[in-house]
């Protein structure tokens, strides 16, 4: 358990009993609760009509409660799940480079589940470009996998023969090649990277990341005491926050008053509603844009493609839900899966 908070305050907090959680066992054999997750499609989540038969209130509970207790001893165990350390560069000049490599994986969306996929620099999403506006940067491309790409950068401001696009900016890069991307950044917000080549099965198959420009100008962003960037996927990786399905999500974990900006972004193929419980989110930049009037929801439809920037302020104690709400993307009688997480909010 992660220093953050104890687990009595957080099984308290939740209203989950501690017995019965069993999740070093189910830890022990890995992929057994959502076994029928491989299949990835929504109707196999055992969800469409009312089933009259075979309903074991017993075992579904059971099973509600086991991927609960997963989630728990999960807290704290992957590094930078919320992708907010930026990818390391180094400096010619004034221009900042950056490197990136794309291979073949097989990629864990939670242990044992794995599905063949495409990563940058190794992880499903991609490392996080960070960088300011009005600086240029540089990124130095091989592709090491077994198939060509593009890279495409969304939302932003390039020069059209940095847009991506094979066949109509560039040639595509071919297995074992190298690109070199050069451009300056025009527009600062919360933008992407992903493959804009056989963009179908390689964007949705992983080779897809955040590309954070922030403002030259720093009024220009709302004060907040914490960051989190939640990539949310689908199809071919199943419902994933950030490359991974609950129980193998995290939670935000946020003092009481304090500040979090989450940076949404979509690069499935689906519309993913993200519902936030017992907490308002004001959402004030829609793809890197701030608007002229921000907005307060509980619910924000993210399409694919869009960014949306919200503060959530911590204002009320306890563990609060935080899923899709097209359920179908977030439980079945096998308990929660996909797109799940929790806002943990402490004295
Ligand atoms: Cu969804």
């Amino acid at each position: 358990m992660s220093g953050l908070f104890g687990r009595r305050r957080f099984l308290k907090m939740a209203g989950i009993g501690a017995s019965g959680v069993g999740a070093a066992a189910v830890l022990a054999r890995p992929g057994t609760l959502f076994a029928d997750n491989k299949t990835t499609a929504p109707a196999n989540h055992g969800v469409g009509a009312v089933q009259q038969e075979g309903a074991d209130w017993r075992e579904m509970d059971r099973l509600h409660s086991e991927g609960v207790g997963v989630f728990l001893d999960n807290v704290g165990k992957e590094e930078d799940f919320w992708r907010t350390t930026p990818l390391e560069f180094t400096m010619d000049g004034e221009v900042k480079v950056f490197t990136l490599e794309t291979t073949n994986v097989q990629w864990e969306t939670s242990p044992g589940m794995a599905f063949p996929a495409f990563a940058y620099n190794g992880r499903v999403p991609g490392p996080t470009i960070r960088a300011t506006e009005g600086e240029r940067i540089r990124i130095v491309y091989t592709n090491n996998m077994d198939q060509s790409h593009a890279i495409h950068f969304h939302g932003m401001y390039v020069p059209n023969d940095q847009d991506g696009v094979p066949f109509i900016t560039q040639p595509p890069v071919e297995p074992g090649a190298t690109h070199t991307y050069e451009f300056t950044l025009r527009n600062p917000g919360t933008h992407m990277y992903h493959s804009h080549h056989n963009a179908a099965e390689q964007t949705a198959g992983g080779l897809m990341g955040a590309f954070i420009v922030d403002p030259k100008d720093a009024s220009r962003e709302p004060a907040y005491d914490a960051e989190y960037i939640m990539v949310l996927n689908d199809t071919s990786l199943g419902f994933t926050i950030n490359g991974r399905q609950f129980p193998y999500t995290q939670p935000i974990v946020a003092k009481l008053g304090q500040k979090v900006r989450i940076r949404y972004m979509n690069e499935g193929f689906m519309i993913h509603p993200m519902h936030l419980h017992g907490l308002p989110q004001l959402v004030f930049s829609k793809d890197g844009w701030n608007l002229p009037v921000p907005y307060m929801c509980d619910t924000l439809n993210i399409a694919p493609g869009e960014r949306y920037d919200v503060i959530v302020e911590a204002s009320e104690l306890g563990v609060w839900a935080y899923h899709c709400h097209i359920l179908t993307h977030a439980e079945s009688r096998h308990g929660m899966f996909g797109m799940v997480t929790v806002l943990i909010v402490q004295e």
